[in-house]
């Protein structure tokens, strides 16, 4: 999508801290990291939340990316957080699905 930020990330054209990419998914470190490792996993499709995900298999594929890098940012061990916020009262401010892989640290047992 032309104007979407994820999109330019993924395709160079707005600087991204990459950590994966595979034919169908991207991954980058957040730019406001919330624990000592903060990785946000999308699509390289374009759709905007989980919710227009969930049935073309685009989550499924993102979650396989998210579980291969976890491991290998060591955080298989100790365990992670892998969250989607979706909408408005799911504070998404970003419109291309997004998974946050957070961990590194003993996160909060807060959710909301
Ligand atoms: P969410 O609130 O779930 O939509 O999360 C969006 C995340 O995107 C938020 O944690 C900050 C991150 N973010 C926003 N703009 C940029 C950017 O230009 N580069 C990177 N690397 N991350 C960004």
């Amino acid at each position: 999508m032309d104007d979407c930020l994820f999109c330019k990330i993924i395709r160079g054209e707005i600087p991204g801290d990459k950590v994966f990419e595979n034919d169908k998914v991207f991954a980058f470190r957040d730019i406001h990291p919330q624990a000592p490792v903060h990785i946000l996993i999308v699509p390289k499709t374009h759709v905007a939340n989980v919710l227009e995900g969930a049935d073309k298999g685009i989550v499924a594929d993102v979650i396989a990316a998210a579980a291969q890098i976890a491991r290998e940012q060591g955080l298989a061990e100790n365990g992670f957080r892998l969250i989607t916020n979706c909408g408005r009262d799911g504070a998404q401010s970003v419109e291309h699905l997004h998974f946050h892989l957070l961990g590194g640290k003993k996160l909060s047992e807060e959710m909301a």
